[in-house]
């Protein structure tokens, strides 16, 4: 029997700033982009639980987030709380989370900078596997003063979705034996990989549950999703056998930009591009990696619609100027038509690197 476990960390970024100045303590916190008094063009980073409950949430256009947080202001709710993220100050805060919860575990995988999964197989019983996240939400509370909400269940998939469940501070357990009961009341989008795109898809056939999704055959979901649709027959019945991947690549180190202005001028682009590059490769650094075998290159046209270009590199590379080389490649496309066939101007770009390698000997 497996037993696995899904670390998340409430509100991170909000979390962390909160903990450090006690001032803000209880009030509204969005971390993001300036908003500018309303006229700000980036997104929300994440919201605290307080400015969740005005309507914020992450990645929403900081101009909404504004205009939430002054109609409750105007109906008496406290005043937001904006600021900027601090990226060095949550990667290291991170860190010394991830370097306490892996002591918990053999088998530990680090999902994002506030995410892991952990094998508890070897406890034996749902029972010892609580016991062991109820002494890893105690020792993160002690030394960090932050909560975290932990899932645990027969697999990595039962075990994400149900950290999300009884967030914050929460600890829901999913046996397998109550696997079903647990996911089909749920809406499909909690299953990871369903977005707007498959949830619009599968409202068309009057699918809204997971319960609902169950009469589509393996058949209909491949005719329907091709082989995503076969991937989500086994999902909705609450199926993975992915395993814990041991190394450090699930990790991922992105930054991006909002122009004060929609621009196509390939010149002022890859000047950002360029700068992008150069943070990213510097925080590569203070995380302790030396390389990165994957290029991801995000691009946001005026009206709002998102693609992104990937290359995977046959060898990590290791030079900033590697990186430079990489993303200039990918974004060149997008400044004709092969990308961008209707000509449209460009209002954010970033860059990702993935698939990266630790500095040996570099732990912290
Ligand atoms: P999440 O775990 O998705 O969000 P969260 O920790 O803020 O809130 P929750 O309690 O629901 O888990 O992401 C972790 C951090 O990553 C988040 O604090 C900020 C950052 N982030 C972004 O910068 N942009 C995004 O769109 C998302 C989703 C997260
Ligand atoms: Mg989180």
């Amino acid at each position: 029997m497996r037993i696995i476990a899904h670390l998340d960390m409430d509100a991170f970024f909000a979390a962390v700033e909160e903990r450090e100045r006690p001032r803000l303590r209880g009030r509204p916190i969005i971390i993001g982009a300036d908003p500018e008094e309303g006229q700000g063009r980036g997104v929300v980073s994440t919201a605290s639980y307080k400015a969740r409950a005005y309507g914020i949430h992450s990645a929403m256009p900081i101009s909404k987030a504004w205009q939430l947080a002054e109609t409750a202001r105007r109906a008496g709710q406290p005043e937001a709380v904006w600021l900027e993220p601090d990226f060095k100050k949550y990667s290291a805060t991170s860190d010394r989370i991830m370097a306490t919860v892996r002591q918990h575990a053999q088998e530990f995988e680090q999902a994002s900078i506030d995410e892991a999964y952990l094998d508890l197989s070897p406890a034996g019983s749902f029972k010892k596997a609580i016991e062991i996240c109820r002494d890893i939400k105690k020792e993160i509370k002690r030394k960090e003063k932050l909560t975290c909400s932990i899932g645990l269940g027969p697999n990595k998939l039962i075990a994400k979705i149900a950290s999300d469940r009884e967030k914050p501070d929460g600890l829901t357990v999913v046996e397998s034996e109550t696997v079903e009961s647990f996911l089909s009341p749920l809406s499909i989008r909690v299953i990871p990989g369903i977005g707007p795109k498959t949830e619009k898809i599968l409202n068309q056939l009057r699918i809204q549950t997971v319960q609902d999704a169950l009469c589509l055959t393996e058949k209909e979901l491949d005719e329907l999703l091709g082989k995503w649709g076969i991937e989500l027959y086994r999902k909705v019945r609450g199926q993975d056998d992915s395993p814990i991947s041991h190394g450090e690549e699930a990790k991922s180190i992105g930054e991006q930009e909002t122009f004060p202005k929609d621009t196509r001028d390939p010149s002022v682009l890859l000047e950002h591009l360029q700068t992008l590059c150069r943070n990213v490769f510097r925080r590569l650094g203070q995380d302790g990696f030396e390389g990165f075998r994957r290029v991801v290159v995000t691009v946001r046209f005026a009206g709002f619609d998102t693609k992104n270009r990937s290359a995977t590199l046959p060898v990590p590379a290791r030079t900033c100027e590697a990186l430079e080389f990489e993303a200039a490649k990918l974004i060149l496309p997008f400044f004709d038509r092969r990308e961008n066939p209707g000509r449209k101007a460009i209002r954010l770009i970033g860059v990702r690197v993935e698939l990266l390698d630790r500095l040996v000997g570099e732990f912290r």
